[in-house]
């Protein structure tokens, strides 16, 4: 069984999974609280993203393993039409004591990393408002595209609390230092527009169901791919993302060598030499 049957025939309370053609839907669903984020929601987040991640690193790490690719793309999304997710469940946050915060967040933000990097893509459809922990989980996905619905926030500070899954560190990687201080110490809700003009959003879609299949679509192009290379190319990006020029380059030169020899190089390479679609094992 594939790792992507195996999830779309479990059943969770917070999440709605879907598969079509190579692309996992995984939907945050719980509209009577905006999709805020649980304990409940993250424990099944990091269910089923690590249930990927163990399908995908054997394909990735392990030579001799067979690859499970039946899953190339992930698409993350809020239920309905009005929020992306809200963010965290504030009721569920209000008595925790900072022992149990620290563990909450520690295990919120070991979820962002497993998304940042898995070996296949993960497009964040923001389908309303992403505030908070929820602009926080877009955030750790490899890009975001937004309904024109969509708004933006990190208002933490207006509870008495500060990011904590994320949100001071990945923010200013997206729009810079200046914006990130602003968005974070005022609090203030950021349209698609803005959002859009600042690089948080990179593509805007008028509304939600154009959203969701645009989000598809460029995950559908991804997999059209070599996975193994799609799957080097994300993780030196994350790699080299905060080293010097020099440093960066080196990890790149490792990268591009690996690649060299590999069933899919070879593949890829025949194909267009030989005027034909190429068929990728993944190797
Ligand atoms: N948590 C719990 N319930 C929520 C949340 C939330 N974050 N957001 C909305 N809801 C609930 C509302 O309480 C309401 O429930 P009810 O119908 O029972 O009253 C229902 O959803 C609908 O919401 P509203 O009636 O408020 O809908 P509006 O359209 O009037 O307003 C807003 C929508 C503007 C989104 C508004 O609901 C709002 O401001 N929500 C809170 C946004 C917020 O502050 N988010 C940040 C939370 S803190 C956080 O995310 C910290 C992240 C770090 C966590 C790291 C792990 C520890």
């Amino acid at each position: 069984m594939t790792v992507a049957q195996r999830l779309v025939e479990q059943s969770f309370e917070t999440l709605t999974l879907a598969f079509e053609e190579s692309v996992l839907t995984v939907m945050i669903d719980r509209p009577e609280v905006l999709n805020a984020l649980s304990p409940v929601v993250i424990a099944e987040l990091r269910l089923v993203f690590g249930e990927l991640r163990d399908a995908l690193g054997h394909a990735t790490e392990d030579a001799a393993a067979e690859p499970d690719w039946s899953v190339r793309g992930v698409l993350l999304t809020g239920s309905g039409a009005k929020s992306f997710v809200a963010g965290a469940d504030i009721s569920a946050m209000q008595h925790m004591t900072p022992e149990e915060s620290r563990l909450y967040s520690a295990q919120t933000q070991e979820l962002t990393v497993i998304i940042e990097t898995l070996a296949v893509p993960v497009v964040a459809a923001v389908n309303g408002f992403a505030l908070g922990g929820g602009c926080e989980l877009a955030m750790a996905c490899d890009y975001i595209f937004a309904s024109e619905n969509a708004s933006f926030g990190q208002p933490e500070v207006g509870l008495g609390l500060i990011p904590g899954f994320g949100g001071t560190v990945r923010l200013a990687q997206y729009v810079g230092i200046a914006a990130a201080r602003e968005m974070v110490l005022t609090g203030r809700r950021i349209d698609a527009a803005e959002a859009l003009q600042l690089g948080l959003a990179l593509r805007v879609l008028p509304t939600v169901d154009e959203l969701r299949e645009a989000a598809r679509a460029s995950l559908l192009l991804a997999a059209r791919n070599s996975p193994a290379a799609v799957s080097s190319a994300k993780q030196t990006i994350r790699e080299a993302r905060h080293l010097s020029t020099d440093a960066g380059l080196g990890v790149e030169l490792d990268a591009f060598a690996a690649r060299f020899g590999t069933p899919d190089m070879v593949e890829g390479t025949s194909a267009f030499l030989e005027k034909r679609r190429p068929h990728f094992s993944g190797r």
